[in-house]
């Protein structure tokens, strides 16, 4: 059975996984506006990556004989003035969540559930590749500036991505 702390404190991270997904959603929205389909498709992989996150912790809240309370999402920001700006926000929301992620696993750790610390090493490790992914991006278009031939090449890549189920755990 999961104690109660760490129950509440697994609720709050699902809520800001849903709130992740809804971000992403909004900046695809955005690049849907600007006509960047490989930047939509990036994002479309991005909200599905944000769900598997939650909903791999509503699972194992489940599985530990917990229960999930399902919170308000936040509303996010709907615009931005450019694709830089956005992957600087995008950069800064995965450096936000990597700290919750490490907070988590402090009441992890406090309340002694090790089986917890196992089951989110995972989520430490994707936090480290999503930042260096998204680092990468942002430093691409940091020396694309105004070329706009360079930016439909990054566009061109970025269509690549696909979607593979992530095991978590
Ligand atoms: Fe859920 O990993 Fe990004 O935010």
């Amino acid at each position: 059975m999961i104690n109660e702390k760490l129950e509440k404190a697994f609720n709050d991270q699902i809520n800001k996984e849903l709130y992740s997904e809804y971000l992403y959603l909004a900046m695809q929205a955005y690049f849907e506006r600007l006509n960047l389909k490989g930047f939509v498709n990036w994002f479309t992989v991005q909200v599905q990556e944000e769900h598997a996150h939650a909903m791999g912790m509503f699972d194992y809240v489940h599985q530990r004989g917990g229960r999930v309370e399902l919170e308000a999402i936040e509303k996010p920001v709907t615009n931005w003035t450019s694709p830089l700006h956005c992957f600087e926000e995008v950069l800064k929301h995965e450096e936000f969540v990597t700290s919750r992620i490490n907070a988590l696993m402090d009441v992890a750790d406090e309340v002694k559930d090790r089986a917890a610390l196992s089951f989110l090493d995972w989520y430490l490790k994707e936090q480290v590749e999503e930042e260096s992914t998204v680092g990468d991006v942002l430093a691409t278009l940091k020396l694309i500036k105004d070329d706009s031939k360079a930016l439909l090449m990054l566009d061109k890549d970025l269509a690549a991505r696909t979607f593979t189920a992530p095991v978590i755990g």
